[in-house]
């Protein structure tokens, strides 16, 4: 392996970029027409144009990609997250085009993608899951009795699945009927799929994740990480480890998410989410099969970098793990930064970044995707960035990215970089007691502080305090200072020194 293709692009696209270099690989971005001058594209070495803004003329497009491959002479591509990561046809494509998929085998994609399908199958490998059915009903009669059997709550969930889409939950028999046809009416709109099956419904669980990493001798697992801040279904903040997983618990999950991917022969770098209930029980709810937006809070507890290991294990070569470094040392934060405006209800805002400051100093990690001048627009995600640090413990890990959110500066667009701040200086959040409804209950967190108008007046006070501290400024140093000369003169009569 000499040559990876991109199939990607923001922060993913370069973070593959950089570690390729560090893997002695070259990198091949791919980019749309909004996307020319694009960072992945410029520090990668080489691009290929594949179609206009539109994902599905580009980003999407199976064979417009494997043609820039051939065409640009790699032989390997890396999807990363979104577009195409988890389509088991283009990784089909990629290996019939006699290049390397660095992703997981085309059959383990399958295997997760039904989310029944891959219930039946962690069942049978021994991986806890969810009481309840693990084939869609087409009757209420069976759907009732099996609701009486796990006990009510229950959630009725779309086959098809994903992104909380067809999913209800039903707290006595007669909500049952009603819930089994708008899942199934939404489930078909949104997938084109109708059936649907049930679980008992978990309250007040946590989001907990498991990353794996498979190479074709062992499969090993790299601890949780804690996904429970979000907001409908889009995570906003991760961390690792969970501040409700011991060590004990983290070698029960893990122990589960690896026997999940065996069951599925899995290769490369994977996550097993879990739902993880107050009582410490817990339930594998799916496998993500592709590296994920949040995975560097895991790199830098474990001291692992995924990517590479994805490139590694990709060209048949054996994962490069510390043996010493497999549990967590100290504790990593992430917080998405996105181009959602908090005063009109979390809408993506665009524009073009006109000022950026990233922050920078100990502990502190800057994936973006966006530089001064790049219009932001509604063609991609609104992700703009993500900032992450590392510390010792979770308190100065916190007091590390307020700190770091005080540095960044973004200007041109609306970002969510107010909600942050709040947040991480709410006790509750602080306390690390969280679960999945945690900002539905804390509303007061998503609303805008200082409004436009408040910033405003505050922008001309301190324009007009640091106007008056200018008129005021006297010269530090005496006339008859043995310093002299015109610069020093000149500095003294503007008041700077
Ligand atoms: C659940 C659940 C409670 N009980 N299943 C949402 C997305 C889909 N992948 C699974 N989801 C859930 N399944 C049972 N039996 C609660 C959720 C859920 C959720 C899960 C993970 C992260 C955020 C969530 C937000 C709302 C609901």
């Amino acid at each position: 392996m000499k040559r990876v293709l991109i199939a990607n692009r923001g922060e993913i696209a370069l973070r593959i970029v950089r570690a390729c270099h560090e893997e002695g690989l070259e990198a091949v971005a791919v980019y749309s027409t909004a996307d020319r001058s694009s960072p992945h594209v410029r520090a990668a070495d080489h691009a290929v144009a594949i179609g206009p803004a539109t994902p599905s003329q580009s980003y999407l497009n199976i064979d417009r990609l494997v043609e820039a491959a051939r065409s640009s002479g790699a032989d390997a591509v890396h999807p990363g997250y979104g577009f195409l990561a988890e389509r088991a046809p283009f990784a089909e494509a990629v290996e019939r085009a006699g290049l390397a998929w660095v992703g997981p085998p085309p059959h383990a994609i399958r295997a997760m993608g039904d989310k029944t399908e891959a219930r039946r199958r962690m069942q049978a490998a021994g991986v806890p899951i969810v009481p309840g059915a693990s084939a869609p009903f087409d009757e209420l009669g069976p759907a009732l009795g099996l609701a009486r059997e796990v006990g009510y709550p229950v959630m009725v969930k779309a086959s098809a699945g994903g992104g909380g889409k067809g999913m209800r939950v039903v707290r006595t028999p007669e909500e049952l009927p009603g819930a089994v046809e708008s899942a199934a009416s939404e489930a078909l709109k949104a997938f084109g799929d109708a059936s649907v099956y049930l679980e008992k419904y978990i309250e007040r669980p946590r989001h907990v994740e498991i990353q794996i990493l498979a190479d074709d001798r062992r499969t090993i697992h790299l601890g949780e990480r804690e996904c429970s801040i979000q907001r409908r279904h889009q995570k906003l903040v991760e961390e690792a480890p969970s501040p409700a997983v011991d060590s004990e618990l983290r070698e029960w999950m893990g122990a589960a998410a690896v026997a999940a991917a065996e069951a599925v022969a899995y290769r490369g770098a994977g996550t097993c989410e879990f739902l993880l209930a107050p009582d410490r029980s817990f339930y594998f709810l799916e496998m993500n099969t592709r590296i994920q937006v949040e995975h560097p809070v895991t790199e830098l507890v474990y001291g692992v970098d995924l990517v590479r290991e994805q490139l590694r294990i990709a060209a048949g070569q054996p994962m490069r793990v510390h043996a010493g470094w497999l549990s967590p040392r100290g504790w990593a934060l992430e917080c998405r930064i996105t181009s959602e405006d908090p005063a009109n209800g979390f809408l993506p805002s665009t524009g073009r970044i006109e000022y950026l400051r990233v922050p920078g100093g100990p502990g502190v990690r800057w994936d973006g995707g966006v530089d001064v001048g790049d219009e932001v627009t509604l063609h991609y995600d609104s992700m703009l960035a993500k900032l992450i640090v590392w510390a010792p413990d979770r308190a100065q890990a916190i007091t590390r990215m307020r700190r770091a959110l005080d540095e960044l500066t973004v200007l041109g667009v609306a970002t969510n970089q107010g909600f942050h701040r709040r947040l991480l200086a709410d006790p509750a959040f602080q306390e690390g007691d969280l679960d999945i409804q945690f900002l539905e209950r804390r509303a007061d967190l998503s609303q805008p502080s200082p409004s436009p108008d408040d910033i405003l007046r505050l922008a001309v006070a301190a324009a007009l305090a640091e106007d008056h501290a200018r008129r005021t400024r006297r010269p530090a140093v005496s006339a008859d200072d043995a310093a002299d000369g015109a610069w020093l003169q000149r500095a003294r009569l503007e008041g700077l020194r």
